[in-house]
């Protein structure tokens, strides 16, 4: 039996969510090995020290240990849904620099010495209102279908809107508030957050998809 390449992942973390998606959609097969961020296996920090999910080993030794750039070589296989020729790194980078600082403020002001994170909510707020107004001309970033900017992207958005469900619910943002519960209920996300037990040298390897 050939190796399968290793996906090093925590369910909860954004960025594994976003590798996932794309892995899933591509049907690249992948060992999955589920982690915990506090316990993090030496395995995968030997590949990586540094130490974040998701990670990717392929069987020539090869590691990528940046979730956009697990997205880009999976898909780069197989990508039946014309994922990657909606990648906006502009709007991706936007997300993942600046509204995820703030995102982290709003969420755990006391790891940064805030008081309150409500001045950063606001900023992150501005970020939220250009994607609104994308997303009232179509119904995803990248056209009428999802494709790689929105699997990127909202995953943040979803933290965002969890940190104060009924005050995400009230702002004036109704097309990004549709997009966002369409892909967060769509069976592709569904499938992408089955529970795995913590991985344990020795497991019988976990086949993902
Ligand atoms: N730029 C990285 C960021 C990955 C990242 O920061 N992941 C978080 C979990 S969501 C992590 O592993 N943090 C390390 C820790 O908490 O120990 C990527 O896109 O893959």
């Amino acid at each position: 039996m050939t190796a399968l390449p290793i996906l090093y992942s925590f369910r909860r973390c954004p960025y594994a969510m976003r590798a996932r998606m794309a892995v899933a959609v591509s049907a690249v097969q992948v060992e999955l090995r589920e982690i915990v961020l506090r316990d993090k296996p030496s395995e995968m920090l030997e590949a990586s020290p540094k130490g974040t999910v998701p990670v990717l080993v392929l069987p020539d030794g090869r590691v990528l240990d940046e979730s956009l750039d697990i997205m880009r070589w999976a898909l780069v296989q197989s990508d039946s849904l014309g994922w990657l020729a909606h990648d906006d790194p502009n709007l991706v980078l936007a997300t993942d620099g600046p509204f995820k600082i703030a995102l982290d403020r709003y969420k755990y002001p006391h790891r940064y010495d805030l008081n309150d994170g409500t001045a950063h909510r606001d900023a992150a707020l501005a970020h939220l209102g250009d994607l609104n107004d994308l997303l009232s001309a179509a119904l995803y970033l990248g056209g009428a279908q999802p494709a790689f900017t929105d699997i990127a992207i909202f995953p943040f958005v979803r933290q965002f809107a969890a940190t104060d469900a009924i005050w995400f619910a009230a702002l004036p943002l109704p097309a990004l508030q549709s997009w966002l519960s369409a892909l967060v209920s769509s069976d592709l996300f569904a499938s992408i957050m089955a529970r795995y037990p913590q991985w344990k040298v020795g497991d019988a390897p976990v086949r993902f998809p």
